[in-house]
């Protein structure tokens, strides 16, 4: 490296590492480095380029660090950045480098679940050589009618900001726009810079001052003042006020305020997946879950509510139960988001704003309001009624737990157990399959950071790389892994990176032979669990429905370096769990491999998910399924009326 008066040089790969490695956020006054380090595997594309500068910035003394970390699988690598993100509410996250072709479209599922659940992270794919020189390379897709056109071309609609730097001097605006997003709580989500891998190793002469440090303010935009007024006179208007908590509650900080608000108003919260733990499980408002996987309590008041005040949620169709959740005929709605695009949902008078800033503007204006003493009564005789199906479902009665197979639990009972024996502050971490519905309606938070289910994209696989990035951001708390064997199939793969980085995460790996969760959906659509369970093709019928596959997953765990206690009995559990919880810090993974019964469900939410039936059929089980479909579809409602503004 040489350098003249006010310039440095360095490739393009050093550069964007070193520029990497000086960016910070800023929120409230505290400063963080926006990027933790480099997730990433190697090949060619970012070997010789990025894959030189890490390495330099890994050897070299003083430099700022951008630390590297090697991941298994590229999808999983950004699950575990993304993962990251959300435990640091989008204040810092991981760069994510990966090879030409496969290894960088491995990375387009991470992109998608990302940019789904609004968080940041910033995805280095490699490109095959922008000079064209000996094109096709290994792994290069050639498009007759495009010569241009590359695989990274994919990442295009599922990133919130997109660049191909082709040339040096293209760098510093991509480097600047992609920063710009990556802190933006509005735009944030996968930002992708595409690399060429020539254009990596090229050398160009850098103004010093692109490499100096940089801090990004993460906003705090304020509502206006005409908002607050209209959105306070509607909810004073209100008899039966409902509030839906969503993601944004957390990413803002905004739990405090909304418990001020709250008490303040009487005004009972019910919770998105994101949204889970605005408020701990204990708080007299608290309704839980609302939507499809909601709690009765929580969905009998969106049911009756007259104005429902959305907080950072953006309406996902679980949280909607389908656009049934709200049945009051006039029901309107009030939405403080961040962004003017979730905020106008619902036809809802619109409070763009930081969450936090706005439900204090919003208690303020509502002084003096609160809800009568009879709706209070009513939150809490709900759930009291809800609280005992929970532990219900925890502590199942004899006659459900005489009935299962030998060493086998129910769902319930391994939820209830980890819920019970894991520390406030420990993480719960899951994505897909059924769990995710039964922690929504059965998990009791009771810290702000606890409840960490992606249920945005729902992304089989994302369990144990989102655990590791819980772990990574918080290693002061226990993280709780729940996966399915299902999801557990698809992705067991960084165990590896977790004993590589000696990370403690716990895996409770829920064995019951497929797919619980969409096998209860294709009966209740009439498909009779078609290709639900994992069985041996059956010889006699042609079929799926032979005898059980002899899968040993504690077994497979145990090949991958953790380590593995198999439990068969709810003593048994409790003592995995105690056992997990006392060992060491920096032990590497433990997973609590337990057998449970995909037929006993939890609590029902009294609910509905929009899944569409086949409108003709041979099979008795589909029109059957398709009659209950038509009426649950009625409904159904668009909120298409306008929330009037108070008049001046
Ligand atoms: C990557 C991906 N593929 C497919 C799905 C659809 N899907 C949702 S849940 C599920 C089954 C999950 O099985 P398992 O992890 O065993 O959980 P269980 O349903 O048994 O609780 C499937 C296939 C998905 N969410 N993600
Ligand atoms: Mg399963």
């Amino acid at each position: 490296m040489t350098s003249t008066a006010g310039t440095v040089r360095l490739t393009v790969g050093q550069a964007v590492v070193r520029f990497l490695a000086n960016q910070w956020s800023e929120r409230d006054g505290r400063r963080q480095k926006l990027f933790a380090g480099c997730l990433g595997i190697f090949g060619h594309g970012n070997v010789a380029g990025i894959g030189q500068a890490l390495l330099q910035n890994e050897l070299a003394a003083g430099e700022e660090r951008l630390p590297y970390v090697l991941a298994r699988n590229e999808q999983a690598m950004v699950h575990t950045a993304v993962a990251y993100a959300r435990q640091k509410d989008r204040l810092q996250t991981w760069v994510c480098t990966a090879s030409v072709g496969p290894g960088s479209t491995n990375m387009l599922t991470g992109a998608a679940l990302a940019t789904v659940n609004r968080l940041p992270v910033l995805l280095l794919p490699s490109g095959t050589f922008a000079t064209r020189v000996a094109g096709p390379v290994l792994q290069e897709l050639e498009a007759p009618y495009a010569a241009d056109l590359t695989v990274n071309d994919a990442f295009r609609p599922l990133s919130r900001f997109f660049d191909r730097v082709n040339r040096p001097e293209q760098l510093p605006s991509a480097l600047l726009g992609a920063m710009r997003v990556l802190t933006d709580p509005v735009e944030t989500g996968a930002v992708t810079m595409a690399l060429p891998q020539d254009v990596q190793a090229e050398a160009f002469d850098w103004p010093v001052e692109l490499f100096a440090e940089r801090v990004w303010r993460v906003g705090r935009p304020l509502p206006e003042a005409i908002d607050i007024t209209d959105a306070a006179a509607l909810i004073r208007s209100a008899r039966r006020p409902f509030v839906v908590a969503g993601g944004g509650v957390h990413y803002s900080g905004a739990e405090d305020a909304l418990r001020a608000f709250s008490e303040a108003t009487g005004i009972p919260v019910g919770e998105s997946q994101a949204g889970k733990g605005s408020l701990p499980h204990e708080h007299p408002q608290a309704m839980g879950a609302v939507g499809s996987t909601g709690t009765t309590a929580a969905n009998a008041l969106a049911g009756e509510a007259d104005v429902v005040i959305g907080v950072g949620t953006r309406y996902g169709d679980f949280t909607t139960a389908s656009r049934t959740a709200f049945q009051n005929p006039d029901v309107r709605f009030v939405n403080v988001n961040v962004a003017r695009f979730d905020a106008g949902k619902l036809s809802g008078l619109s409070v763009v704003a930081d969450a936090r800033e706005a439900l204090i503007a919003l208690t303020a204006a509502l002084d003096g309001y609160a809800v009568h003493p009879a709706y209070r009564d009513r939150q809490a005789e709900l759930w009291r009624d809800w609280d005992a199906r929970v532990e219900t479902a925890h502590n199942p009665p004899a006659e459900i737990t005489d009935a299962l197979a030998d060493g086998v639990l129910t769902q319930g009972t391994v939820l209830g157990c980890v819920n019970e024996l894991s520390d406030p502050r420990d993480v719960v971490v899951c994505a897909a399959g059924s769990m995710p519905g039964d922690l929504h309606k059965l998990w009791r938070v009771r810290d702000r950071k606890s409840y960490h289910v992606e249920y945005g994209f729902s992304c089989m696989g994302y369990e144990i790389p989102g655990g590791i990035g819980v772990r990574l951001a918080d290693p002061d708390r226990d993280v709780f892994v729940l996966v399915g064997d299902g999801s557990y199939l698809m992705m067991p793969t960084e165990l590896v990176t977790a004993v590589q980085e000696r990370l403690k995460i716990i895996v409770v790996l829920v064995q019951n032979h497929g797919f619980h969760s969409i096998g209860s959906l294709s009966e209740s659509l009439g498909s009779q669990r078609f290709g639900t369970a994992y069985r041996f093709r059956n010889d006699a019928t042609g079929r799926l429905d032979g005898e059980r596959l002899p899968i040993d997953l504690a077994a497979n765990a145990r090949s991958l370096g953790a380590t593995v206690i198999e439990a068969r009995s709810r003593k048994e559990l409790e003592q995995a769990i105690r056992d997990a919880k006392a060992a060491p810090a920096d032990g590497g993974p433990i997973v609590i491999h337990v057998e449970t019964d995909p037929t006993v469900h939890a609590p029902d939410s009294e609910s509905w998910w929009d899944v569409p039936v086949s409108q003709v059929s041979d099979l008795d089980t589909t029109r059957r399924a398709h009659d209950a479909y038509t009426a649950h579809k009625a409904a159904q409602h668009p909120y298409l009326a306008p929330t009037e503004r108070t008049e001046r």
